[in-house]
């Protein structure tokens, strides 16, 4: 397969001054008619007449009106053309119901819909399908479908027909069409000049009564977008589409965006508070886009994070005013390490501006979002609130329009701040995730903190240099209080040391406060100042990083020596736990274990080989001792906590009924389910339902809930993807494998259904000592399913192979039992391109 270079970039020969597009649809043979208007730029360096298509039945093609035969090969095809302005058409015929592969237009339960990016337009019709070609569009819809959207505004509609036009200019991978049988849960929203827009959520007839908090959600997203950032929409219409197949999240399209349904439909009954706040986050990521990835799109996909990053670090911040700031810096945190690190540290790693690429689809990854919006995250917060902002209004107010760049972005940075961001761009070009070795000193009133960087070498990069680091630092007395508050320190050096002056004893330090760069701290300390941190740290990150560390060490020595939970953490956590005056949500993180991959990678870092199954049984021995410490109290916990009334999403009722959760699978090591049971007979809404179902599947005892679930849901899709999911989820190590087997010969397993595939063979990857369970059965199944899965979707197949990535941290025998796997499927005849990268790049 051919890779691609960033350093290969040149722009298109042509502009593109208007494409005018015509679908007659039809489930085998939809002719897609285009006419687009192409100018040849006079100081093009390349002036060759390449036009992308995929899987197209090319019927007739003219320029200016006179039929041509352009070379057409299975990539796209060149055409002799004019030196000036000229008119190209063509009619092509695809097949939308035979396209399992979820990209182009394709068919979901009768429906059409379409989904471009990166690169599915050229599926559709033959178009310099690249981001940096921009053009306004024209679209005509034809077909008996009830429901025919575009994008834009619409311009007329009659008997079997629509039209829309897009007067934003835009890349083809944010075209979109949507055609069926759909009912609208329609609102309005007044933007700040006045200008009305009408919003609609379209979901299939019998999704209505789940539309009004995706509704709620959105215009909560616009308002919030013209109050922070004072963006304001720009169409008379705002159009989302829910879609059951669909390989990613959601994707915004503009004036039109195609949600998968899992991420906008909401219903108490149906949904668990996690869905919604899941959901409340897409809308917003989605509707930030209009003005970061849309207005302003990317030259080329190696600047995907320059859309991505800055729309993740967005909708963070929507969220952290919607719901609790801390809660969702330490949620971010969690899930950062958990698949950020994973990847950063392994042979996925990649930068978070990649230079080369085989398969662009291959790289949404948590790179490119979630480290993509840390790197921004430390960029406000080294050149200040005030600069962010005014970099930023000078990025809309240059850039408008156009398809841009890093370096665009860093510079509006430099303009607006004076300052050299050269050393800072390296958190783009060179990936890893930086060690910041911590030691201190103190003598005479004056306290040393010494801070070393490194990062561990890469795929394809050896040597990093180091890079500027913002490590926000505060200072506690041996009371607890704050002797110095918060100061952001900038790391520029290999090594560097900072003073504090003036202290009359030696302070304990509070290190990456709030998390302030994507960096793992390596710091000598002693379970007693974790302990200290966690009963007194003003900073609410830190307090929860001091128990997550002790958890992690606790959890270390009781893997490496067989230690005991450690008796001063038990101490602190049940005091902890049962401190009224505390966020429940944040109590309820402090009670999340760590997860058990996080364990394993730590244990690898450390020089050891990881034993899945030791991770598991300390886990499991840790959260019985817990229990029993709390015999007493868990029953008074857990009918405090229990959230009484009608169930209401908001944070706090959802914080509480987490750590309500929590409290219930402690309680399940005690009584063997029965406050489970009655809790899942008596819960009206899917978070109880769900929990409780959850606790009782682990416990081995939720035979007949499982079985009542499933009467209740069997014809609710996503509810069942609950249900698929939660079995393989809670099964034990040894049973994991042969449940999820189980599973995919169930009648409603789908392979083509992207929720239900993940619902099982995602589950199967998290399970972790399930997964690895020793004879290799959970990679032997993954890997049977992927090689099916690949000959039909290929983006989502590649996307799972990630499941393998830590593969080198195991021993010997797991690895051999890995690499067979891959190799396997490595040999498979047609393996995709997408798959075939992933598997190579895993294996090197
Ligand atoms: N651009 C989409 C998103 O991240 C993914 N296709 O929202
Ligand atoms: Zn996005």
């Amino acid at each position: 397969p051919e890779t691609i270079y960033l350093k290969d970039y040149t722009p298109f020969g042509f502009q593109v001054d208007e494409v005018h597009l015509t679908f007659h649809l039809s489930p085998r043979a939809t002719r897609v008619v285009s006419r687009i208007e192409f100018t040849p730029k006079p100081d093009a360096v390349d002036r060759s007449f390449f036009l992308h298509g995929e899987q197209l039945k090319l019927i007739a093609a003219k320029i200016d009106g006179q039929p041509v035969s352009p070379d057409v090969t299975g990539q796209g095809l060149t055409c002799d053309v004019p030196s000036t302005p000229f008119v190209w058409e063509s009619e092509v015929e695809i097949s939308p119901v035979t396209n399992t592969a979820l990209e182009g237009l394709y068919m979901s339960n009768g429906m059409y819909c379409t989904q471009c990016e990166a690169e599915g337009f050229r599926k559709i019709t033959f178009y310099p399908d690249r981001p940096d070609v921009m053009s306004t569009f024209t679209v005509r819809v034809e077909g008996d479908e009830k429901v025919m959207l575009s994008n834009g505004n619409p311009t007329g509609s009659g008997d079997g027909w629509a039209e829309w036009h897009d007067p934003w200019p835009k890349p083809a991978y944010l075209f979109a069409l949507v055609a069926g049988d759909l009912i609208n849960h329609p609102d309005r929203f007044t933007t700040k000049s006045g200008k009305d827009v009408e919003l609609n959520i379209w979901v299939r007839p019998g999704d209505e009564d789940k539309c009004s908090f995706g509704m709620e959600a959105l215009i909560k997203s616009m308002k919030w977008d013209e109050d922070v950032y004072g963006l304001e929409y720009d169409l008379d219409i705002f159009n989302i589409v829910a879609v059951d197949d669909f390989n990613m999240g959601a994707m915004e399209n503009k004036g039109l965006n195609i949600f998968n349904s899992s991420c906008v439909l909401a219903s108490p009954e149906t949904s668990t508070d996690a869905n919604f706040e899941r959901i409340e986050a897409i809308i917003a990521h989605e509707y930030f886009h209009n003005w970061t990835g849309n207005r302003i799109t990317c030259r080329d996909w190696f600047q995907l994070c320059l859309k991505e990053g800055l729309t993740v670090y967005r909708d963070s911040q929507f969220t952290s005013d919607m719901r609790s700031a801390s809660v969702k810096r330490i949620s971010d945190v969690i899930d950062l390490r958990g698949r950020q690190f994973a990847e950063d540290n392994g042979p996925l790693a990649h930068q978070v501006r990649p230079e080369s690429f085989q398969e662009i689809n291959n790289f949404y990854t948590a790179t490119i979002y979630e480290k993509g919006a840390e790197v921004i995250g430390m960029l406000k917060r080294l050149v200040g609130d005030d600069a962010y902002a005014k970099a930023v209004a000078l990025y809309f107010e240059r850039h408008d329009g156009q398809a841009c760049t890093i370096e665009d972005w860093l510079q509006v940075f430099e303009d607006a701040t004076g300052r050299d961001l050269g050393q800072f761009s390296k958190w783009y070009s060179q990936a890893g995730t930086p060690r910041i070795k911590v030691t201190d000193d103190y003598a005479d009133g004056t306290y040393t903190l010494t801070l070393e960087q490194s990062t561990p070498p890469t795929p394809g990069q050896p040597d990093k240099d180091p890079r500027v680091i913002p490590v926000a630092v505060g200072l506690l007395g041996q009371n607890g209080d704050e002797v110095r508050g918060t100061e952001v320190l900038e790391l520029t050096e290999a090594k560097q040391s900072f003073t504090f002056e003036g202290l009359p004893a030696k302070p304990i330090p509070s290190v990456l406060r709030e998390f302030s760069a994507p960096v793992i701290l390596e710091r000598e300390s002693t379970n007693a100042e974790r302990a200290f941190l966690l009963a007194h740290d003003s900073d609410s990150f830190n307090r929860w990083e001091a128990g997550n560390t002790l958890a992690k060490e606790s959890r270390v020595a009781m893997v490496l020596d067989g230690a005991a939970p450690d008796a001063d953490y038990l101490d602190a956590l049940t005091k902890l736990v049962r401190d009224d005056s505390l966020d429940p949500a944040f109590r309820a993180l402090v009670l999340s274990p760590p997860s058990q991959s996080d364990l394993a990678q730590t244990l690898f870092e450390r020089g050891h080989t990881p034993n899945p199954q030791a991770i598991y049984d300390a886990a499991e021995t840790f959260a019985q001792t817990l229990a029993e410490a709390l015999t007493d109290s868990l029953p008074r916990l857990y009918a405090d906590t229990t959230v009484q009334g009608a169930y209401s999403p908001d944070a706090e009722s959802a914080g509480k009924r987490d750590l309500n959760a929590r409290i219930l699978s402690l309680l399940t090591r005690l009584d063997s389910g029965e406050a489970a049971a009655r809790q899942y007979d008596a819960a009206d809404n899917m978070t109880q339902q769900n929990a409780a179902l959850a606790c009782l599947l682990k416990a081995e005892n939720g035979e007949t809930q499982s079985q009542a679930f499933y009467d209740q849901w069997q014809g609710d899709r996503l509810v069942m993807d609950k249900w698929f999911g939660l079995q393989v989820a809670c099964a034990a190590p040894e049973k994991a494998a042969s449940v999820a087997s189980e599973l995919t010969k169930h009648a409603l397993f789908d392979m083509k259904n992207p929720n239900r595939f993940r619902a099982v063979m995602g589950a199967l990857a998290m399970n972790q000592a399930g997964f690895h369970y020793a004879g290799g059965a959970g990679y032997k199944l993954l890997t049977d399913n992927l090689i099916i899965l690949d000959a039909l979707n290929p983006q989502t197949t590649a996307r799972m192979c990630s499941a393998f990535q830590t593969w080198k941290r195991y021993d010997s025998t797991r690895q051999e039992l890995i690499r067979s796997q891959l190799e396997r499927m490595l040999a498979t005849a047609n393996l995709s391109r997408d798959t075939n990268e992933m598997i190579t790049r895993i294996l090197n």
